[in-house]
């Protein structure tokens, strides 16, 4: 079987972390696996199979021709943030290597792929090097959504995401952790620093910065990337996205109007068939998708589906998935996956 030259750049932080672990779980073929960061954490090891391997500083090249001839690299998974990816993208996209990007950075450029795999896989090509990662909201919602659009045809989404920690980076999960363990030794909880605001035993209805519409980015991204993603530029979306003190998985509470009725059980027969989905919807039996539960798994969790009781056409839901797995490094790596299926690289 052929095997492949990979680089993950942002090895060292919470999405690149999990990315070596899909890559290894998922047997995902490589040959030769190279580490970037910056110099903050380059010159770290990290284990890969049986393999130990050193992150190298990215600022060091500045030749970039050898991504091609030294490193032969087929494709690169980025997670570094949007100002590394801005830089560095295209400068190993112009060397043949296909980048899958984590972040916001060219998701709605006209010319770049935004491809959750069990959604659109159709939108990649061989000649479009970069394919952007959705956000990890967007990508768990249509995953579910999808398959309940192509049967009745969905006009408008109501979103309310309750978000975990772990979106935020490893250094706001340290700071969940911090401001908890202060609480429960009486001590004065220490001022936020990643965060807007004290995360442990609140919410904060912000992600993000605020837009001119008094949204804040996190939504328009919802409403922007999954009109992209479903093809549809008539689906509207209005999100309100909220941080909760949960260190993995994003939940949502989600409502939507459809064109044709579909009741809660036709809903429910068609997400048990559909991929990547796992319905756990027994409110008799107290079950429902958790966050705790739906943390380290590679699937979305959808639960709660209930018919709408103040309109004809209308669903409502719950959706939970892990947002460090399928909403960055896994659908990350199903994209590499599927690039190689068909036979892209
Ligand atoms: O757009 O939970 O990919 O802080 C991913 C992490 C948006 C914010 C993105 C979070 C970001 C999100």
């Amino acid at each position: 079987m052929k095997k492949y030259n990979i680089a993950v750049v942002g090895a060292t932080g919470a999405v690149g972390i999990e990315m070596l672990k899909m890559l290894e779980t998922r047997d995902f073929p490589v040959d030769h696996l190279y580490l970037f960061a910056s110099s903050r954490t380059a010159g770290q090891k990290m284990k890969f199979k049986n393999r130990e391997i050193t992150v190298e500083d990215i600022n060091k090249i500045n030749d970039y021709s050898i991504f091609k001839t030294k490193y032969q690299l087929n494709i690169a998974l980025f997670s570094a943030g949007a100002s590394v990816s801005k830089e560095w993208a295209p400068r190993f996209a112009e060397q043949g290597v296909f980048v899958v990007d984590n972040s916001s950075c060219f998701r709605m450029e006209k010319d770049v792929p935004l491809v959750v795999p069990e959604v659109n896989p159709h939108d990649l090509s061989k000649d479009k090097k970069i394919i952007a990662n959705p956000n990890c909201s967007t990508i768990q919602m249509v995953v579910v959504l999808k398959p309940i659009h192509d049967a009745v045809k969905i006009k408008r989404i109501i979103v309310s995401t309750y978000q975990a920690v772990s979106g935020a980076g490893g250094k706001a999960l340290e700071e969940l952790k911090n401001q908890t363990l202060c609480w429960a030794k009486g001590e004065k909880i220490p001022q936020a620093v990643k965060l807007p605001y004290q995360i442990a035993f609140n919410v904060i209805p912000q992600i993000d910065i605020f837009l001119d519409n008094a949204y804040t980015k996190e939504e328009i991204k919802m409403l922007d990337e999954t009109q992209k993603i479903m093809g549809d530029s008539s689906i509207k979306v209005s999100a309100t996205c909220v941080r909760v003190p949960v260190f993995l998985s994003h939940s949502e509470s989600v409502w939507i109007e459809t064109e044709q009725k579909m009741t809660a059980s036709e809903a429910r027969d068609l997400l048990k068939n559909a991929e990547g989905v796992i319905v756990v919807d027994e409110p008799s039996q107290k079950k429902y998708p958790l966050p705790i539960d739906a943390a380290g798994q590679q699937v979305t969790y959808v639960g709660r589906i209930r018919e709408d009781i103040t309109t004809e056409n209308g669903l409502v839901m719950w959706i939970v998935s892990d947002n460090l797995l399928k909403g960055a490094a896994l659908n990350a790596v199903q994209i590499a996956e599927i690039l190689i299926a068909k036979g892209f690289c």
